[in-house]
């Protein structure tokens, strides 16, 4: 199995990406964000939790995205690897990942984490928010919060991979095609 992890801010362009490295890769895609929304949208207990604390830009506690991720990788056994976007978002979650990979006898191949101003984050996000009915997209300081929660919790995650010598830093600004393509050429050197 070949396993990647897109990293990033909120708004840097992972869910973007995503979409086109695992139609190129023929890779699983795990997004957090994707399956609190869809547990938002059919009115689970978790989903009423789950959107409460995405409301106010925080994180979701690392049990329940944990366990989510667990369940998914026991869903897919036959896949030629993960794309996890969104995912780990703390030490505890990353330790987490790293202990269900290892049970299926395979790991991280590396860790692509997108650079992006913060100005430009805020303006994505606040576009983004005026079609996507997403209600952690329309108020600019629930966004602030998210980046915030971000520096605060997630930005040391890209630390933890370092150390194994597994993060490339890529420019997360420009047009689709130029950061996609930037993203190709690293993972091709790892195939
Ligand atoms: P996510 O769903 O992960 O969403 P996100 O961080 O907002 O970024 P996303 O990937 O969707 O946006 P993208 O950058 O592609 O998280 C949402 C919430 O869920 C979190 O705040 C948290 O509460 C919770 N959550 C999720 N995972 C969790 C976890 N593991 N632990 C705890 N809580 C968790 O794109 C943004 C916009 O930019 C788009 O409109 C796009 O069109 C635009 N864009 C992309 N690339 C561009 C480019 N090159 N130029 C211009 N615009 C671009």
């Amino acid at each position: 199995m070949f396993n990647l992890i897109l990293f990033g801010p909120p708004g840097s362009g992972k869910g973007t990406q995503s979409e086109k490295l695992i139609a190129k890769y023929g890779l699983k895609h795990l997004s957090t964000g994707d399956i609190l929304r869809s547990e938002i949208a059919n009115h689970t207990p978790l989903g009423v939790e789950a959107k409460k604390i995405m409301d106010k830009g925080h994180l979701v506690p690392d049990e329940v995205v944990i366990g989510m991720i667990s369940s998914a990788l026991d869903s897919n056994p036959n896949t030629n690897g993960f794309l996890f976007d969104g995912f780990p978002r703390t030490p505890a979650q990353a330790e987490a990942l790293d202990k269900l990979l290892e049970l299926k006898k395979t790991s991280i191949a590396a860790m692509l984490a997108l650079n992006v101003s913060e100005e430009e984050l805020v303006n994505r996000l606040m576009k983004r928010g005026e079609t996507s009915g997403r209600s952690d997209d329309t108020n600019e300081s629930v966004i602030r919060a998210r980046i915030i929660e971000y520096r605060n919790k997630t930005a040391v995650v890209a630390d933890y991979y370092n150390k194994f010598d597994k993060l490339i830093a890529i420019k997360g600004e420009g047009t689709i095609e130029e950061i996609f393509s930037a993203l190709c050429k690293e993972i091709d050197t790892k195939l």
